[in-house]
Formats: C-alpha cells, structure tokens, sequence
C-alpha cells in the first residue's frame, strides 16, 4: 500500500531574549494553523523552540541558566500547543530545553501524535561548542557546559504507520547518525537546528554555513533512502544571526522544498514512502551491499589515528 504523509516544516524566526513562551507558544499556534490549512499530518519545529538560542550566554548564575529549562512536558506554558494540535489532528516534533526530575539537562526533541501523546524522546548526542568562556568573541557556544550528551540513543517510532526518527541540529552533520536510524527501518528523518554565524573556533564563509547545512541533509538522505525534513530557528537573536533554509529533501537527494525567508514560515511537501523502497531495494540495498566487517574502525576507533596495516597479498 503507498503510504504518504502531508508534512509541514515550521521554521521559526529569531526569539528575543524576554519573550515569553506564552509568547512563542501563540507563535507556534499561528504555525500549526497555518499547517493544518496545508492538510498537514506533522509539523517539525526547530531545536530549543521555545526560547532564544541560549548557550551562546555565558550566565554566572546558575538560576538564570535554569530558566531555560522545561522540568516537564507538556507544562502549563506549553499545553495550549498541545490542545491546539490534537483539536487539528496533527502531530509534531518539538525541540526544547529539559531538566530531569534528578537535575541532568539535555538538549531534547519530542515526536507527539494526532492525538496529543508523546510517542518519542530524543536527547541530542553531538553537542558542538565548548565548556569554558572564550575570550574576544561576539558570543559563545556553550551547549557542552548547559547539556549533558542523550542517553537514548537514536530511536525510531512508528507514527501512523510511518518510521521516523529523531536527531538535533548537529546530529546532521554526522553520517552515523542517518545510518543508525536507517538501520532500524526509519523512512523519515525529523531534525531541529540553531544554526548561528559565529561559533568559537569554529571559522567558515558565511556562504560556506547554508551550503555544508544542505550537503548533510541531502548527503544523509540520499546515502541512508530517507526523507529528511529540518526546521530551523532563523534569522536575527538579540543581534545574533541564525541562519535560515528550513527544507525537505527526498530520498534521491534532492531539495524538494525550502524557506525562503528568514522568519516564521510554513513549507509544506507530501511525503511519498514509496521513493525511499526504491532506493532502499536497489543501490543502498543494505542487506545485499553493505559490507560491516570492513568498517569497525567506525566503532573502535574515535578521533583520526594511523593507518591499520593492510595485509600483504
Ligand atoms: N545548535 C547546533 O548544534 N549548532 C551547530 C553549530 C553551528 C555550532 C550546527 O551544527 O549547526
């Protein structure tokens, strides 16, 4: 049976520093109609949605940084976005800020289904950045001193009979990460980001940022079968800038739909399931071409190290 799902990718425009998430949750409402009029079935918000894109403060106080922080969801700031949604029937993906009962911070995504429950958990696991200040700069990244790295692996969830999996923002630019999802079945890629200019250490053309942001999309579509469906958080923060091109990209690699503002805007695309068996059953037939015992380097070995011996013939 072909099986294809209405898909609307919520790209979110700068949120300032004193916005509340009553605030951005009416924004998120305005998004989600916007979706259900495109006959949408799941919405993708970005990663850490629900408030400015935070680690790029250094906060003496620990309090301050806690106010980021969601200790449950859905909360009361939260649940009219639940509400609305499961009035709409549709679902979503939600990237934000949580803080366990027991105090660990993770940066953190949820998949919700038509029908308002949470049905899946992601904690980011590639956190970019660093832990300590870094002098002479417009701002930090400190997502390694605000989070700690997921404990939950890369799960995929069956949403209306559809295989999806979750990652965040850097998640995408790391190959393993599609390919262990796609190793357990997942058809359909969610992911959130942050994208901002200036990244400590981190010096790239501005040009270079959109341009390596869409290789790893479509390289993690087209190499794993999987549609892959980003939305970002945009645009101008407190006078920093995140970089915009929400998109959808098919199995075959290719751009199928993409922001072209750098504010809140709706894209939409039908997700046909079909495209990716077609190239799950030919070129990237795991089963048929995947050769595992050449590739434990991958799993043993972490940073670059020496060549391994190769043998004599
Ligand atoms: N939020 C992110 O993970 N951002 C990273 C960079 C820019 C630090 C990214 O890979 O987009």
């Amino acid at each position: 049976m072909t099986k294809k799902i209405g898909i609307a990718i919520a790209q979110v425009g700068g949120i300032g520093k004193d916005e509340t998430r009553t605030e951005v949750v009416e924004r998120l409402i305005g998004l989600l109609e916007q979706a259900a009029k495109r006959q949408a079935a799941l919405v993708v918000f970005p990663e850490l949605t629900l408030t400015t894109f935070f680690p790029r403060y250094w906060f003496d106080s620990e309090t301050e940084a806690e106010s980021y922080f969601e200790a449950s969801m859905p909360n009361a700031d939260v649940q009219p976005l639940f509400d609305r949604a499961k009035e709409l029937g549709i679902g979503f993906y939600l990237g934000y800020a949580e803080r366990t009962e027991s105090g660990q911070r993770f940066n953190a995504s949820i998949l919700v289904d038509r029908s308002g429950e949470i049905i899946g958990k992601y904690r980011k696991v590639h956190l970019p950045g660093h832990k300590d200040f870094v002098e002479n700069q417009p701002n930090q990244h400190l997502e390694k001193r605000y989070f700690e790295v997921g404990d939950l692996g890369f799960g995929v969830f069956d949403f209306d009979g559809i295989k999806i999996g979750m990652c965040l923002c850097n998640d995408r630019r790391w190959p393993e990460v599609y390919r262990v999802l796609a190793l357990q079945g997942a058809d359909l890629v969610l992911l959130g980001y942050n994208t901002p200019d200036s990244v400590p250490g981190w010096q790239e053309e501005p040009h270079a940022k959109m341009f390596s942001h869409l290789l790893s999309l479509q390289a993690g579509a087209y190499q794993n079968s999987v549609w892959v469906a980003a939305a970002g958080k945009s645009g101008f923060e407190d006078e920093h800038h995140l970089i915009g091109g929400s998109a959808l990209v098919a199995p075959s690699g290719e751009v199928v739909a993409k922001a072209f503002t750098e504010g809140d805007e709706i894209i939409f695309g039908e997700v046909d399931i079909d495209m990716c068996r077609m190239y799950q059953e030919s070129v990237f037939n795991f089963a048929a071409h995947r050769r595992p015992e050449e590739y434990g380097l991958i799993v043993s070995r972490t940073g670059r190290g020496e060549p391994l011996p190769v043998p004599a013939t």
